[in-house]
């Protein structure tokens, strides 16, 4: 075995990154490409992932810390044959392209000069350098034909699936074609616009070699904490920016902001250059929206909550929150915020349910899982899902069209020291209940290591949330938005029920169901409900 010293690989000249999370402890096991770090600069967050696979020995640096290129992150004793052919130190891989595009210094655009004519020239403008990044959507045009734009002016923003990245003018001059639109996937080389540059500078450009005017800085990402080293519960299953936010004209560091503030950018008014949104505009919306109690007694704003000197009354201690924790508590508020929600109680009979799994229990230890309500519950939950479409649906951003979806992931939440995840289970439907006990226990043990993925965690329909190990006789679940319902299950009792001539003790189990009632009405939950509960009475169902 070989202990090896981890650095902080290029950062692309970015130093005084602080650390932000320290996703490994010492003594922990990480796998090449697990993350080690999360750096955050003023413009993107980025992981540093483990160039190896290995023991982590010991940790030189901490949350807080300000770091760069070349200072240590830990010490790995890593595994046989890797060590062999490994230098002593060695640094991991760039940070992923995406994320750390912010960090890189600044990339030429690429610029064609077709003709000089006078003082003016026609320049086309193509996307730069953006770390590898291939067939990436073009999300917004900032500019229209005919707009007159300054150096450093966004043209379009682009965004992958790990970051959204501004692409600037790389002159100053006016718009003659767009030959580009929002939808495109856009890659280095694609073509932007066409611009009609004038002045002293471009009189001197060379036709081949653009001047240093010329040189566009690098596309800065907008969103680059798509990625995060702790995936979060509902940011598991990230939103998308509405359709109207996406049209917004900001900055990276204006939309990071905003994300802290959970503010939806389409309902602030910029006040920059062609109405661009600037950080005073959203200081100025949040002012706004906490100054007006008029509106917040008529119930049409949120009064906030003043705060409180605790310490007067007693010793505190104050603990910040993990990330993890402030991006579950930001999507739960949005989804509380933003749909309107409606809980329905019900007890489903689960007497035969327990009497088939007691049976079954011999079987299951053979097979070595456990066979908890869990795996019935995702199973009749994937049959209601199917027989009512609108269960199995989101609405689309905007509003106006329900997504019915053809397939059935479910996710389910799990508590973890670290704070709640929600990991999703494919295709539940077309699983066994063998397959789902083995899934379900899999992924718990995933999330509790914190070692899901952030595809783990994405594409789920429907949410359950089981606190059914824990206790409680009812809760009220939030919906993990964009899903339209949430089953919470509590804890099994034994309750007297009337059988038309006496009381009977029955198995009963807690269900509370949770829906956005602007995709569902309450018929709607009614039936979805009650057949989730014969389904529960009565297994056999679940083969019809
Ligand atoms: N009623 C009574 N007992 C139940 C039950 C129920 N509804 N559901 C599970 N149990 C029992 C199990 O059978 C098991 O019993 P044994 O140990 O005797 O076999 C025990 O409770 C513990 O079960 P479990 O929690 O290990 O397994 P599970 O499949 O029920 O749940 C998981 C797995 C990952 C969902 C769970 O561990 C968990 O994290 N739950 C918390 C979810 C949560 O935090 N939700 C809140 C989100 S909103 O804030």
């Amino acid at each position: 075995m070989t202990v090896e010293t981890i650095k902080i690989p290029d950062l692309g000249g970015g130093d005084g990154v602080e650390v932000i999370e320290v996703c490994v402890a010492e003594g922990d096991r990480v796998e090449a490409e697990d993350s080690l770090l999360v750096l955050e600069s003023d413009k993107a967050s980025m992981e540093v992932p483990a160039p190896k696979s290995g023991t982590v020995v010991s940790i030189k640096l901490s949350v807080g810390d300000s770091v760069g290129e070349g200072d240590v992150i830990l010490e790995l004793e890593v595994d046989g044959d890797a060590a062999a052919a490994a230098p002593a130190d060695i640094e991991p891989a760039a940070v992923e392209p995406a994320d750390v595009t912010a960090a890189e210094p600044a990339a030429p655009a690429e610029v064609e000069v077709p003709a000089a004519a006078g003082g003016q020239r026609s320049e086309t403008v193509k996307v730069p350098d953006i770390g590898g990044g291939e067939g990436v959507e073009v999300i917004e045009l900032c500019v229209a034909e005919g707009d007159e734009v300054a150096e450093g002016d966004s043209l379009v923003v682009l965004e992958s699936d790990k970051a959204s990245m501004e692409v600037p003018a790389p002159f100053a001059g006016v718009i003659t074609v767009l030959l580009i639109n929002v939808g495109d996937a856009a890659s280095e080389g694609t073509a932007i616009v066409e611009m009609q540059v004038v002045g002293a500078a471009q009189a001197s450009q060379p036709a081949a070699e653009p001047p240093v005017e010329a040189a566009s800085p690098a596309p800065e990402p907008q969103q680059a904490e798509s990625k995060p080293a702790v995936p979060a519960a509902a940011a598991a299953a990230p939103q998308p920016p509405s359709a109207a936010a996406k049209g917004v004209y900001a900055g990276p560091a204006v939309r990071k902001l905003a994300r802290e503030f959970g503010l939806d950018l389409a309902r602030v008014t910029g006040s920059g250059p062609r109405g661009r949104i600037v950080k005073e505009d959203l200081h100025a919306f949040v002012k706004a929206l906490s100054a007006a109690p008029a509106a917040a007694a008529d119930g049409a704003a949120i009064p906030p909550i003043p705060e409180v000197d605790f310490a007067k009354f007693g010793e505190i201690e104050v603990q910040p929150l993990s990330k993890l924790h402030k991006l579950t508590a930001a999507n739960m508020h949005r989804s509380w915020l933003n749909l309107p929600h409606v809980t329905q109680f019900d007890d489903a009979d689960i007497t035969e349910l327990e009497a088939f799994r007691a049976e079954m229990k011999k079987e299951a230890e053979r097979r070595g899982v456990k066979l908890t309500p869990l795996p019935f519950l995702l199973k009749a939950a994937a049959a209601a899902l199917r027989a009512n479409p609108k269960f199995n649906a989101s609405l689309s951003a905007d509003g106006q069209n329900m997504v019915y979806k053809h397939y059935v992931h479910i996710g389910m939440a799990v508590d973890t020291p670290a704070g709640l995840v929600v990991p999703v289970i494919r295709d539940v439907d077309k699983k066994s209940l063998w397959q789902l006990a083995a899934e379900t226990a899999e992924l718990a043990q995933r999330a509790k290591e914190r070692k899901l993925k952030p595809a783990d965690m994405q594409g789920g329909c429907f949410t359950i949330s089981s606190l059914g190990g824990i206790g409680g006789t009812g809760f009220t679940p939030i919906i993990n938005a964009p899903e339209v319902a949430i089953l919470g299950v509590s804890k099994l009792a034994v309750k007297p029920v009337w059988d038309g001539s006496a009381f009977q003790p029955r198995k009963m189990l807690p269900l509370s169901l949770s829906y956005d009632h602007r995709a569902i009405n309450g018929a709607d939950a009614g039936k979805f409900f009650t057949e989730l509960g014969q389904l529960l009475a009565d297994i056999r169902r679940l083969l019809l």
